[in-house]
């Protein structure tokens, strides 16, 4: 042997550049020309988080005329991952080849590295080439609820989070690619996208879950691919809870929506609201929809009057258009009222039903005043005695056909024209929201706090779907 390490030496008398893979040597830049390293076999390998890689790191030292050299110490460095080495130095054997074994660290893909290194002869410190590995995760070994556990919605409608579960191998590593099943369990909903795969972050969500048509408790099992997982299947519950319908009940009581220009109703509009009258034809008028005040400042009001048909005002300022129906609303029962206007005709209805006709009707001023219900905002006069549901504001004229086919019906909130819709579906609180979202949200009695003027939360309501 004509190389002139000594055995077990570790500095090498210069430094190199080290191919990451390849058979031929890559020769030595500067200094001691005879010694090459390279990276024979091992390198780039994809393995199991905290487990020995399949193959062995193999590295092979020749000198610049291709000579293998024998006997040279070659450490190995954990340098990224946390992983280690089976042995932390090696020598090369007769054939210049040195083996060690690597096993990756627990975090599946972190960067995994390795670096062959030498202290040289003259005390630098060398590397002289690097190995690189995928740590992928390992089996699963748990699952649990990521998304959508404890949910409520309307029977036979999709619950607003998908279930989704984690799947995670024994280090917590997010375990990729795995077959999960989902299957209605109790309920008796239905779902899409029942089989599912976990993604690169380990998780599988159902495509959707619709809850089964009666009220109660729905279940949803989630079941992961393999055996010895914990927690394994999951089970998802959800409650059907039918959607509630409550009106406001009215005596000496109103609500009050705060003026906004979007509910100045001028050369068309419509009026629309559900009534239970409990008094109607007692010689008062009772308001049922109103944005009305003194003069000027009075602009629409939606009414019974005293001999129990509907009574539509509107005012320019100074004067009033008043508008009679011919139809007497029955008590104690509910009945929807509507009115109409293009350009100063007029139209009332009554469940759907054309009841009067006017023409040269004033166009409501634009004031101030805000919108009531059940009374006016700035006046303790015209209280109705009953319940009111479902009022509708339009800047639009609603057809005939248009009002006898949705007033029964639940509308989106986003309808052309429609201003404001209120469906008293809360329940309890001092506030009914506008459900049209444009914040127009009224405000039970005098104050949001309990007040005298508090209209009652009700479980009559006409049926709206
Ligand atoms: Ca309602
Ligand atoms: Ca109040």
């Amino acid at each position: 042997m004509r190389f002139h390490l000594s055995p077990l030496l570790v500095g090498l008398g210069s430094s190199l550049l080290l191919a990451s893979c390849g058979e031929n040597p890559v020769a030595l830049t500067s200094g001691d020309p005879t010694i090459a390293l390279t990276i024979v076999s091992g390198n780039n390998q994809s393995g199991v988080v905290g487990r020995e890689l399949p193959l062995p790191l193999v590295v092979k030292a020749t000198n610049a005329s291709g000579s293998v050299i024998a006997n040279m110490t070659v450490d190995f460095k954990v340098t990224s991952g946390n992983g280690s080495m089976y042995v932390v130095a090696t020598s090369t054997n007769t054939n210049g080849v040195a083996r060690n074994y690597w096993t990756l660290g627990t975090v599946a893909g972190a960067a995994q590295t390795i670096q062959v290194r030498a202290i040289l002869s003259n005390g630098t410190k060398q590397v002289l080439g690097t190995f690189s590995a995928t740590a992928l995760a390992d089996a699963a070994t748990q699952i649990a609820i990521q998304a959508g556990g404890g949910q409520s919605g309307f029977p036979g409608t999709a619950v607003p989070i998908r279930p989704a579960v984690l799947v995670r191998d024994q280090f917590g590593n997010p375990v990729p690619n795995l077959p999960v099943q989902f299957a209605v369990t109790s309920g008796g909903g239905s779902l899409t996208g029942a089989s599912s795969l976990t993604t690169s972050a380990g998780i599988a969500t159902v495509g959707s879950w619709t809850l089964g048509p009666a009220s109660g408790q729905n279940t949803l099992s989630a079941t992961a691919t393999g055996t010895g997982i914990a927690g394994n299947p999951v089970t998802f519950s959800a409650t059907a809870t039918s959607p509630q319908n409550t009106a406001l009940d009215f005596l000496q009581s109103y609500v009050n929506v705060p003026d906004n220009p979007a509910l100045d109703l001028t050369s068309t509009w419509t009026l629309e609201a559900w009534v239970y009258p409990r008094a109607a034809g007692n010689g008062a008028d009772q308001d049922i929809i109103s944005k009305w005040g003194g003069n000027p400042g009075a602009s629409y009001i939606l009414q019974i009057n005293g001999t129990g048909v509907i009574r539509l005002v509107t005012s320019n300022g100074t004067t009033n258009s008043i508008v009679l129906g011919t139809t007497h609303l029955a008590n104690n029962s509910w009945q929807h009222v509507a009115a109409t206007f293009a350009q100063g005709t007029l139209q009332l209805y009554l469940n759907g039903v054309l009841d009067q006709t006017a023409t040269g009707v004033m166009v409501p001023y634009v004031g101030t005043e805000p919108v009531a219900f059940g009374r006016e905002g700035n006046f303790a006069g015209g209280t109705l005695n009953g319940l009111i549901d479902e009022v509708r504001l339009w800047n639009v004229t609603r057809s005939a056909a248009e009002i006898a086919t949705f007033m029964g019906q639940k509308l989106g909130g986003s309808e052309p024209g429609l201003a404001g819709y209120w469906r008293f579906d809360e329940g309890s609180g001092q506030v009914t929201l506008d459900a049209t979202g444009q914040g127009n949200d009224g405000r039970l009695g005098t104050s949001t706090s309990a007040d005298a003027w508090d209209p009652l939360w009700s479980s009559n309501a006409p049926v709206i779907q």
